[in-house]
């Protein structure tokens, strides 16, 4: 009986096969979309290797990956539930044990586990579109299958360390100056250059090599302990609440202080330690959350139109940063604006982004050069005759926005896309201005509009589905992440933004100081508090939305005046020098105004209020509150598909701590009746305010959660 009927009877259930190519065995994983490590894959390779070393024909052995991929990791879809045997670092152990050379030959991603079954093969080759990692840290976690003890030992502990807390990808290339493989293949035919290296090898007699018997990278014992303290003490700086990076620093240093399978062991507890972390649950709903964002009814029913070319009408703050993201994607840029000077002023903002980058190093004159000669600026809308797609980003109002759309109308070819910029305008008014309102769609980028990912693509009532699904297609270009809203005062990210920010207010007039409201938000894992916030967009923004919304204001709605006082005296934040916080000589931290606190005072007096103070969990508890219960009137209004579109807004948009994964999914951690719980308390003292969403009442009747939205 052959190898390969034998493992085809028994591998007919999973997704690994082999074959006899001369003397080697070629074992392929092929597992879509990504060669995931489930418990098929794992019992799979078990039993190659073991039908390797029963069969005297084979004399080596060739892992290799279908499809796109070597491996994308372990299965993240495992992840909670039952663990299913053989366990990852068990089949790490069996490939490094094999009594005859194991090589991997590595194309698309060995991420993960995926590199962990490569570290623990004795040989490891790669091509060039190979990217290698241990991105575990993004999903809470540390690698758990030998990595934390395999890696230091090829690349010694700086390099492992660097990998493993930044999760970042390196090339082939890189990889073989690393010390990560062995050999980079000449062609892209993985297969032909993995058997052709094994051949090699076995021609020269090349031993089994184990990993865990490597020594070398760790000779220098002293560099290697300078380099875990010196990570030990970034990560607890940086880690910002954290969990699972100081535990990749614990387990490496195992590698300094005991012998391999204690290393393991340790690797394995404190593995389960972020296992059992909710920032590993957090984090791995974020993964999944922004992929499922990119599943838009449109996008399933209809293709993107062409995009080989793009207008930006307005070169202020936003048309500037639009224009560097579409530059950096690889795309021409026309920049239209109403007068040379303010033309000259759009192409210097965009200049100051590249120049800056300059002064950090991080991009050459050269290459500032060949981005700018992408742009092209413009007083004439005829220079956008020919473009696929247009972002409009000029001012704030109905009537200057309706005009540049009756001009794009004008001078726009048939087909192409007319976008806006707009924050809170009706886009349905903007599109009914013109005679091809199916060809206009909302782009909201967030400031800075070439830094931050968030992209919500708003659906207007007219628009048709090949625009939105071109408007996606953008964002995969400008490598942002999409979400789809639908047409309300602020879409999902504003409006939501607009009712916590009315909670932070309440809590001001009721007592809390802005101060402390900022250090429980920040404690709370956010960069920056409301304030804080405010300060740096400038409080002018919200002041005149405020305005704009006085006319339709609930008349039996609290208003809080506070900010509207600072306001009056010009106090908008960092850009004049005070705001909430005091500004000395442009710093960029502020410090705290007692004279904002008197305002305060006389703003409760006034209000008649008597202060009362407010812990930090107490100020969460509303702020957060605001926030889920509003998002849950977005999702049951249709504004957004999912809860997980609101939680990839708020945490791609407004500053959310990605290890929470999003309001929604904290809200099902914390327990919606508990939520509902506290919003029918908070609403004893305003019962207009708190006023509980239907759909987190009805969840909580039924005994369901926010994620049972999630996959309807
Ligand atoms: N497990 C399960 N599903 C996965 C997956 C994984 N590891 N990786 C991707 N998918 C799904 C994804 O949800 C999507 O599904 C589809 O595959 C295509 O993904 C013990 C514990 C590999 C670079 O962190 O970075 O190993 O939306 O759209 O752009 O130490 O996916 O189609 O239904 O992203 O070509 C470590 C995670 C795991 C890598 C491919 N590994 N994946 O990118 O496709 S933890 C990772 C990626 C671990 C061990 C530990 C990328 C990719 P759907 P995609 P892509
Ligand atoms: P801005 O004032 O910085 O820039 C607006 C630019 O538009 C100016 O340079 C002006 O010269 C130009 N302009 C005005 N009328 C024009 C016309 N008819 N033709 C060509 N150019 C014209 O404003 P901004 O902050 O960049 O905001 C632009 C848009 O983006 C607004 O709709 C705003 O609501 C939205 N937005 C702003 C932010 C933000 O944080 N600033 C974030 C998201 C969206």
């Amino acid at each position: 009986m052959d190898i390969a009927s034998t493992l085809l009877t028994a591998s007919t259930a999973t997704p690994v096969t082999a074959q006899l190519r001369g003397k080697v065995l070629l074992v392929t994983i092929d597992n879509p979309p990504v060669n995931a490590l489930g418990v098929d894959v794992r019992r799979g390779l078990v039993e190659a290797i073991e039908a390797a070393e029963a069969n005297p024909a084979v004399a080596a052995v060739l892992l290799a990956g279908a499809g796109r991929n070597f491996i994308g990791g372990a299965d993240i879809r495992e992840f909670g539930q039952t663990p299913l045997p053989p366990s990852l670092p068990e089949v790490c152990n069996r490939v490094e044990a094999c009594r005859k050379p194991v090589i991997a030959a590595i194309h698309g991603a060995a991420l993960g586990g995926g590199l962990e079954v490569a570290l623990a093969a004795h040989y490891r080759l790669a091509v060039a579109s190979a990217k290698l990692g241990l991105p575990e840290v993004q999903l809470g976690l540390l690698p758990g299958a030998g990595g934390t003890q395999r890696a230091p030992r090829l690349i010694g502990v700086k390099a492992a360390l660097e990998l493993m807390l930044s999760g970042r990808h390196v090339g082939a290339k890189e990889a073989l100056s690393l010390g990560l493989i062995d050999r980079l293949g000449g062609s892209d035919d993985t297969l032909a250059e993995g058997l052709a290296y094994a051949q090699e090898l076995l021609l020269e007699g090349a031993p089994v090599r184990r990993t865990r018997d490597a020594t070398a990278a760790l000779a220098d014992r002293d560099a290697s302990r300078a380099a875990l303290e010196a990570a030990r003490a970034e990560t607890g700086k940086k880690s910002r609440g954290l969990f699972s990076p100081l535990k990749i620093v614990e387990a490496v240093e195992a590698t300094l202080q005991q012998p391999f399978d204690a290393g393991l062991a340790l690797e394995r507890q404190l593995f389960l330690q972020c296992m059992a972390s909710p920032q590993r649950a957090g984090l791995i709903h974020a993964f999944f959350a922004e992929r499922e964002v990119l599943k838009a009814p449109e996008t399933k029913a209809a293709k993107p139109r062409p995009i080989g070319s793009v207008g930006v009408v307005g070169g202020g703050t936003m048309g500037a940063g639009i224009a560097v993201a579409v530059l950096e994607a690889g795309l021409p840029v026309t920049m239209i604006e109403r007068d040379d000077a303010s033309l000259a002023r759009g192409r210097a903002h965009v200049e100051k982004v590249y120049d800056g980058l300059m002064a950090k190093g991080r991009l050459t004159r050269e290459a500032k050069a060949a981005l700018l000669e992408r742009f092209a600026g413009s007083t004439s809308y005829d220079s956008l005759a020919a473009v696929d797609l247009v972002i409009e980003a000029v001012f704030e109002e109905m009537g200057v926005k309706q005009a540049v759309f009756a001009e794009l109308d004008r001078v726009c070819k048939p087909g192409a896309v007319l976008a806006t910029n707009t924050s809170y305008l009706d886009i349905n008014a903007i599109g009914a201005s013109i005679s091809r309102p199916a060809d206009v769609v909302g782009l909201h980028f967030f400031s800075p509009a070439n830094i931050m990912k968030l992209l919500e693509i708003v659906v207007p009532a007219k628009v048709s589905a090949d625009v939105v699904a071109t408007a996606f297609e953008l964002a995969k270009k400008l490598r942002k992440v999409p979400v789809r809203a639908g047409m309300c005062d602020g879409f999902i990210g504003n409006r939501i933004l607009a009712v916590y920010r009315q909670a932070a207010d309440y809590l001001l007039e009721k007592g809390a100081s802005p101060y402390q409201i900022d250090q429980a938000v920040r404690d709370f894992g956010y960069p920056m508090g409301p304030f804080q916030v405010s300060d740096l967009a400038g409080g002018d923004i919200g002041w005149a939305t405020r305005k704009r919304r006085a006319a339709t204001r609930d008349p039996n709605a609290r208003y809080v005046h506070i900010a509207d006082r600072l306001c009056e005296r010009g106090w908008f934040g960092q850009k004049t020098g005070r705001g909430w916080y005091l500004y000395p000589e442009g710093a960029r931290a502020g410090t705290p105004d007692p004279e904002v606190l008197a305002i305060i005072d006389e703003e409760r007096a006034k209000a008649g209020v008597t202060p009362r103070t407010f812990t930090d969990e107490e100020i969460m508890r509303r702020y957060l509150a605001a926030m889920i219960n509003e998002g849950a009137n977005v999702v049951r209004e249709g504004i957004a598909l999912r809860p997980l579109d609101v939680d990839v807004t708020l945490v791609h948009g407004y500053g959310f701590p990605r290890y929470r994964g999003g309001p929604m999914k904290y809200a099902d951690m914390v327990g919606l009746p508990k939520v509902l719980a506290d919003i029918r308390e908070f609403a004893q003292e305003d019962p207009l305010f708190w006023t509980p969403s239907p759909l987190l009442v009805d969840l909580v009747e039924r005994g369901r959660d926010f994620d049972s939205l999630n996959h309807a």
